[in-house]
């Protein structure tokens, strides 16, 4: 008889990183039987990842080998948005593409040509490299890439000149901890490790968000904020610092400016009135304040819930300046967190062609606008890679209809069949991130490694090097832009000299920018011109519409009461692994709210405003602010009974600062849809069982 072989027989493992948009980078091990992933797990070469990984990336071979993912080129078959294509060679797809964007050129101009890409995969390759170079030389519009993290980038680069932050290790030195608009349970959980064993060691927790997230419930103050309303919640701190002799003006003389002018704005702010924009109890917000002056060493980790709203980059300002005037840098587990992006001083401008400063700027956030309104030139050629806007981008129907538009010329370069790609005229495979090459940059623990493939490409596949690289051959740019190995190399240079090894060899993973984990002011000083912390950057002042630390008010009608928010959740990276959530989306609604509209749990519910509306199931509970409901970001289409998500009622409003993205802005109302308006459908099939919906 046969024996059978042993189960690890023709299995290897592959070291490698997670490169998606999220900011724990995790060092992976993948393995891999006959070319094909058998199983993905966090390694323990990052002490951050220290052997486990998050549950949608342990399924990652699920996209990879599923029905959705896109294996050949196609072009469109029937007729915009229906989702049938023919499929045709590379050779033929690229031809039609190349032919299209000269013939756009030529005849209406280069800034008729909009590519449109974001959070992909968030490694420095696949984006920002032969992509930017080719755009760059087509002479195509500019796109601002302010979808997330434009807020806070603002206000991080102009205050500190974005100083590397608190180390994710570092968190259990502290003595109190501040979690301010974050959610790391779902959206960076290796962080959370760190957050308990603090804990443990006698720390205090607080969290500042509208819905009573996990670390909320174990919080010792939960501050259920109002959305949009940090700045004053901030401000009333400062206040307190300020006016009650608690500023450190001894440390504010030496390392900042601008002191003079924040205490200026923030002394209106009484706790009473902060309470009264924010809904929280006055008496609450006095003891943030007393708890965080008492408190050394204090972290506040500075999420990015806080910026998606009119006051976004005010509100980021308003926290960010706290450490300062409460004198809590230069002790280990002092401090603050942002985004790390910037800390490994990667010189990423080393590596771009610079594109003619005088071209169009497209803020992507008004990608619906542009597709409709936009004229001199009109977007005649709208190119997709790295996002999935009719998911993620504010104003869904906007969107859909400009996508929809016969005279739009649309190429999808994508890995999967998203909502997008379904209205693409060319579609093009996208390799993942197991597939190909890139180096991944975690942007909030330390970590920055090589990305490799571990597996055989599926299908007909490319990456964006390939791509953008050919397709600038065939538009006779080959003298701007380089092949895939030439931008690996080019990449790799701008990585500091003393790393670079660690990084592009399998040995150990380098440190931390500093050699160690940094205390902020010891090891890491702001990257301002003058090296002082700017808490009133005039150039900030500006931009902002009623200058900084100002307060603009709710957009709330009668109405339109409910703030509709749209966290992050553990089901999905923004709308990547969409296609693998089974659970059909729940608006999840405080109980006072869903009482005074006669709604109950697993009702069907139509959530509107004046941009659109969201059919879908609720789910009442006390785990949210009351006035406010919240739907999961990165929904796609099939998660809603009538196919709009949560973006479909985003207005397309900017951020004070940055140009960035309002979702959170939403005013929304709620009614009850009664079973007979339903018609035949079958309503227990959108009855959820999902735990992202037991916790809103
Ligand atoms: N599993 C998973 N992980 C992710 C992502 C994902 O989609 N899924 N996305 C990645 C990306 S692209 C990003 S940018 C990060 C984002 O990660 P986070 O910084 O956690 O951002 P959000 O999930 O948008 O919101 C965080 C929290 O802010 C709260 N919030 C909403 N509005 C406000 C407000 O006005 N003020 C305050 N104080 N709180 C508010 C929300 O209720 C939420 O609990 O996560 C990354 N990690
Ligand atoms: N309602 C609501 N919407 C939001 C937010 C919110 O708070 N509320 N937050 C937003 C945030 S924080 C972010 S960052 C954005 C992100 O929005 P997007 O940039 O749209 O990010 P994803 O949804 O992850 O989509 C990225 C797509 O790129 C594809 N991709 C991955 N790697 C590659 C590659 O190598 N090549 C090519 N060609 N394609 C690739 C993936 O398959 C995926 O479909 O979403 C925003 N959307
Ligand atoms: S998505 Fe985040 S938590 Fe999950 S494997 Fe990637 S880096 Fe780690
Ligand atoms: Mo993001």
């Amino acid at each position: 008889m046969p024996t059978k072989p042993p189960r690890t027989w023709g299995r290897s493992t592959v070291d490698t990183a997670c490169p998606l948009d999220c900011p724990d980078s995790c060092s992976l091990s993948v393995s891999v039987e006959r070319g094909r992933v058998a199983a993905i797990d966090g390694s323990k070469r990052t002490p951050t990842t220290n052997g486990f990984i998050c549950a949608k990336v342990r399924r990652f071979g699920d996209r990879v080998y599923g029905l959705e993912r896109l294996l050949y080129p196609a072009v469109r078959s029937g007729r915009k948005g229906d989702g049938t294509f023919r499929r045709v060679s590379w050779d033929e797809a690229l031809q039609t593409i190349a032919e299209r964007l000269e013939e756009v050129r030529r005849t209406v101009g280069g800034e008729a040509i909009l590519p449109f890409c974001y959070g992909g995969s968030n490694g420095l390759v696949t984006q920002g490299t032969t992509d930017a170079d080719f755009f760059a030389a087509l002479g195509s519009s500019r796109l601002a890439r302010t979808l997330c993290a434009a807020p806070t980038g603002a206000a991080a680069q102009a205050m500190y000149g974005k100083m590397a932050g608190v180390a994710y290790e570092d968190y259990v030195h502290a003595r109190l901890i501040i979690v301010w608009g974050a959610n790391p349970s779902a959206s960076g959980i290796h962080l959370v490790p760190f957050i308990r064993e603090a804990r443990a060691r006698g720390a205090a927790l607080v969290v500042v968000d509208p819905r009573q997230t996990s670390l909320a419930k174990l919080a010792d103050l939960h501050v259920p904020i109002r959305p949009g309303t940090d700045v004053a919640v901030a401000l009333s701190v400062h206040r307190y610092l300020f006016e009650h002799g608690h500023a450190d003006s001894e440390f504010l003389d030496a390392h900042a400016r601008g002191a003079a002018e924040l205490r200026e704005r923030a002394r209106p702010w009484t706790f009473e009135r902060a309470g009264e924009v924010s809904g929280v109890a006055p008496a609450m917000l006095h003891e943030m304040a007393e708890l965080y002056r008492a408190t050394t060493p204090a972290v506040i980790r500075c999420g990015w819930g806080l910026e998606r709203n009119r006051n976004g980059g005010n509100a980021a300002l308003a926290v960010l300046a706290l450490p300062a005037v409460a004198g809590k840098f230069g002790v280990r587990g002092g401090g603050y967190t942002m985004s790390n992006s910037a800390a490994w001083g990667l010189a990423t401008s080393a590596w771009r062609r610079v594109p003619d400063p005088d071209t169009r700027v497209v803020n992507m956030n008004r990608l619906g606008r542009a597709l409709t309104e936009l004229d001199n030139p009109p977007v005649k050629c709208l190119f997709v890679y790295n996002c999935n806007p009719v998911a993620t981008v504010p104003d869904q129907n906007r969107i859909l209809e400009g996508l929809a538009r016969e005279d739009l010329f649309t190429v999808v370069f994508e890995q999967v069949m998203t909502d997008t790609a379904q209205f693409a005229d060319v579609l093009l495979p996208a390799t993942t991130f197991l597939e190909t090459y890139d180096i991944a940059r975690g942007y909030g623990a330390y970590n920055l490694q090589l990305v490799k493939p571990a597996i055989d490409v599926a299908g007909e596949a490319r990456s964006n090097m390939e791509v953008f690289a050919e397709l600038a051959a065939r538009l006779g740019q080959r003298d701007d832009v380089e092949g895939e190995a030439e931008t690996m190399l080019r990449v790799a240079s701008a990585i500091p000299a003393d790393v670079r090894d660690a990084v592009l060899g399998d040995g150990a993973q380098p440190l931390p920018p500093g050699g160690r984990t940094p205390v902020q002011f010891v090891d890491v000083q702001p990257r301002t011109a003058d090296g002082k912390i700017d808490l009133f950057p005039e150039a900030l002042e500006r931009e902002a519409p009623d200058g900084l630390y100002r307060f603009q008010a709710d957009p709330a009608t009668e109405q339109f009461p409910l703030a509709l928010i749209s966290p992050a959740s553990e089901k999905t990276i923004s709308s990547t692994l969409g296609e693998l959530r089974t659970a059909p989306a729940s608006l999840y609604m405080h109980g006072a709210d869903a009482a005074e509209r006669g709604i109950n749990t697993a009702d069907v519910v139509r959530v509107f405003n004046a941009l659109g509306e969201v059919h879908c199931t609720v789910t009442v509970g006390d785990a949210i602010t009351q006035g406010t409901v919240s739907l999961p970001k990165g929904l796609w289409r099939r998660h809603t009974i009538n196919g709009a998500t949560a973006t479909a009622l985003a207005p397309d409003g900017l951020t004070d600062l940055g140009g960035g993205a309002s979702f959170n802005d939403a005013r929304v109302q709620v009614t009850r849809i009664l079973p007979a308006a339903l018609g035949e459908r079958p309503v227990s099939v959108w009855v959820a069982d999902d735990a992202s919906v037991r916790e809103p």
